[in-house]
């Protein structure tokens, strides 16, 4: 058995579309993180990031439980453990983990610094903007090319289209035209047929709720809760001349981590 500390966002879709792809029993562990659940000590415990999402697999290597967040780790860890969208043969399995790596250091952030300056930003950057926004033209470009001559990203269908496919399905808060980007559309819409894809969508769908963040959501996700999660408040953007502390504080410092 699999648990899912999930919400449904395009980080948070990815795990149960592999999970109901592979068929997996999982049980889903909600974590509001437009209320501030991704900082209680027990979430933290699983994943210090404070980041949907995360899995316990409860029976991990050895028949011991194992915790595992990022889900470019989370996808690659189901991959082997099930042998599937994940090749053994190693020129196809680096194919998948170089656009596995491609979504989650590029598409992901890129994407989302694109929907947060569009979508959740308090104030209109306009360099902002232009900076993400071209960044994910960009970015659906290489896409695009890439998958005029091949079906799926890495070839055959594979978790680094898991990863990426929840991404260009909230292509609207990044005012991104798919008529634009032909061989994207074909693709995500061949995935979004998938039968798995569209469970893995039902999970907590009422849930769902992408820009416009009210005012807790707000406070949750890019407020001094992030600096602050479950312990003493640090302070905020201190000087770089302020130092950080060093020897034995520096350790001190280290072992304050959340575990
Ligand atoms: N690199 C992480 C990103 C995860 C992530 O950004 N999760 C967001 C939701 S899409 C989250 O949990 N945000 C809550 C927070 O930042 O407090 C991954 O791929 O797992």
């Amino acid at each position: 058995m699999i648990d899912l500390y999930f919400w449904p966002t395009p980080n948070g879709q990815k795990i149960p579309i592999m999970l109901e792809e592979c068929g997996l029993e999982y049980r889903v562990k909600p974590v509001n993180m437009l209320r501030g659940e991704q900082f209680k000590p027990a979430f933290l415990r699983i994943n210090p990031n404070n980041k949907i999402p995360a899995i316990v697999d409860q029976d991990g290597p050895g028949g011991e439980p194992l915790a595992l967040f990022e889900s470019g780790a989370i996808l690659q860890y189901l991959g082997e453990k099930t042998g599937r969208f994940l090749p053994r043969e190693r020129r196809a399995r680096y194919t998948v983990l170089q656009w596995l790596t491609f979504q989650v250091a590029n598409v992901g952030p890129m994407f989302g610094q694109c929907g947060h300056f569009l979508g959740y930003a308090p104030r209109k950057i306009q360099y902002a903007i232009d900076r993400y926004r071209n960044e994910t033209l960009r970015l659906y470009g290489v896409m695009d090319r890439r998958l005029k001559s091949v079906e799926y990203l890495a070839g055959k269908y594979s978790i680094a289209d898991m990863a990426t496919w929840p991404w260009v399905r909230v292509r609207w808060l990044h005012r991104i035209d798919l008529a634009e980007f032909p061989h994207v559309q074909r693709w995500y819409e061949a995935i979004g047929a998938r039968p798995a894809v569209q469970r893995a969508l039902e999970v907590l769908a009422k849930r769902e709720k992408i820009g416009n963040p009210d005012a807790k959501a707000r406070e949750a996700l890019f407020g001094r809760s992030q600096l602050t999660q479950s312990r003493r408040p640090r302070r905020v953007a201190a000087p770089a001349s302020a130092g950080r502390p060093k020897g034995r504080r520096a350790d001190k410092a280290a072992l304050r981590t959340p575990r």
